[in-house]
């Protein structure tokens, strides 16, 4: 850690979403050994208030030159260690909005602080050790869940439950490292390494590693959800769909083919993913200038989502144009939804033996929309069922360190099985424990810091 610049001074921050005309209150957020004295030259606390840690002083933020009124406000004083960054911290709750905000925030800019990197405050209450990594990385996941789950996973690894499994996991190598180091340096007084049980206890740790890593996949379709795109020839009830779908009327929908002109989006969650749904103009060879736009719309939202939404009229069947459709989207992972089957049986649809996930719908009937999430969530769960008891959603960057921990688990066992000298063992022995430590922050390096802190909002 010692590699670790540190950037002392008082930072400041707005903490709360800055938008015109929203939000009733709005949190300016000092943290450093400033802190105290800055909020004392802004802000004026009539009566005998007590400026004590962990009380609310109610009073006006002025400046401090010219004594003009900024707000009327509340100042929350934390002082270290506690407080989210363990330094001292005050916040200034003011109106919401942008005005006064971004006024106290010049003003505590203008008496001795500098403004805050992203994730800075997070970053500090790491250094502080406060959080370790993993919990840091929970924060942002928590402020940027988009679901329940989500949610619930950031909360999780808040509590330190990914943290105390990979602890553990470093621990066990680290005790395995002792035995080793120790009958390299005194060999003749200690009784000789069983390399059965070495081997076993490491097939362990991999094990466990590999149940963790599992849970990467839901993770990442956490963060960064799913994309949906409905599409298909015009008029078939994509927009039906959509607005079946979300209980809405999100998109027109009229018996008139080539309704939809551009693409409509609409946000859902499914099974705890978050799911971007896009309903696009019907695919057809026309002259219209607007539509053709629309169309090539279409084919490019096809072309970017996750997953494909092909959707045809049941009372059509199979036609060459849907075949057309199928055969631009057919390269991606892809459900066939047989829409108004309130008017014909979805059997008359002679569809490619070749498409597995079938949907039967009646959209303009709010009909099918169960079936239709089971299905998108079968599509995306495959591979994931290994992760399901554990209530953990790890990250991109905690995966490839597990498979970097693992990999070197997997090199170790081969030195012992090859009985190399126990020299190597200890190499690749070190790898891992050096991953497992990368995951939690007991070996970080300044530009891994910066990585992980630069994705964070400012103000956390
Ligand atoms: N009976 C019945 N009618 C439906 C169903 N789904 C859609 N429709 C009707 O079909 C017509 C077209 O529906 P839209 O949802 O606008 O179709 P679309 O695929 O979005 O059409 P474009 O935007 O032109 O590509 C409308 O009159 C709908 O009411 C259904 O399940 N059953
Ligand atoms: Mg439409």
């Amino acid at each position: 850690m010692s590699e670790i610049s540190v950037s002392t001074g008082t930072i400041a921050a707005i903490a709360t979403a800055v938008v015109p005309q929203q939000g009733s209150v709005g949190i300016v957020r000092l943290s450093g050994s400033q802190a105290i004295s800055i909020a004392k030259t802004l802000f004026h606390a009539p009566g005998h208030q007590a400026w004590e840690s962990h009380r609310i002083l109610y009073g006006y933020i002025r400046h401090p030159q010219t004594q003009q009124l900024v707000d009327e406000a509340l100042l929350l004083i934390m002082k270290a260690p506690r407080s989210y960054t363990r330094e001292d911290v005050v916040e200034f709750h003011c109106h919401g909005g942008i005005m006064v905000v971004q006024q106290v925030l010049q003003l505590c800019l203008e008496n001795g602080a500098r403004l805050a990197q992203p994730g800075e405050f997070t970053l500090r209450a790491f250094l502080n050790g406060r959080l370790d990594l993993t919990q840091a990385e929970s924060i942002a996941d928590l402020v940027g869940a988009r679901s329940p789950q989500a949610q619930a996973y950031a909360l999780a690894g808040l509590q330190g439950k990914l943290a105390h499994p990979i602890r553990q996991l470093r621990t066990q190598c680290l005790n395995i490292l002792a035995e080793i180091e120790a009958r390299i340096d005194f060999e003749e007084d200690l009784p000789p390494l069983d390399d059965k049980t070495i081997i076993s206890e490491i097939a362990k740790i991999s094990a466990q590693v590999n149940q963790i890593l599992a849970t990467a996949d839901r993770g990442e379709l956490l963060r960064s959800g799913l994309k949906v795109a409905i599409v298909g020839r015009p008029n078939v009830g994509k927009s039906s769909l959509l607005n079946a779908w979300s209980k809405s009327d999100r998109a027109i929908v009229t018996d008139l083919p080539g309704t939809t002109r551009d693409v409509v989006e609409s946000q859902l969650v499914v099974g705890g993913i978050p799911v971007q749904v896009l309903d696009t103009a019907g695919i057809r060879e026309t002259d219209d200038q607007v539509e053709k736009i629309g169309v090539e719309r279409s084919r490019r939202a096809a072309t970017a989502a996750d997953l494909v939404l092909l959707t045809v009229d049941a009372t059509a069947g199979w036609t060459a144009e849907d075949e057309k459709i199928y055969a631009q989207v057919k390269h991606r992972p892809l459900i066939l939804v047989i829409n108004k089957i309130d008017l014909a049986p979805a059997q008359t649809v002679k569809y490619p033996s070749e498409i597995h996930q079938v949907v039967k719908t009646a959209a303009a009937q709010n009909q099918g929309i169960d079936s239709l999430e089971t299905a998108i969530l079968q599509t995306v769960r495959i591979g994931q069922v290994q992760a399901a008891d554990i209530d953990l959603a790890i990250n991109q960057r905690q995966a490839a360190a597990l498979i970097k921990a693992k990999t070197s688990l997997e090199q170790v066992q081969a030195t012992i099985s090859q009985q190399l000298p126990l020299d190597f063992w200890t190499i690749d022995l070190r790898d891992a424990i050096r991953a497992f430590g990368e995951i939690t922050g007991e070996e970080v390096t300044e530009s891994l810091l910066e990585q992980i802190f630069s994705r964070f909002c400012i103000g956390k």
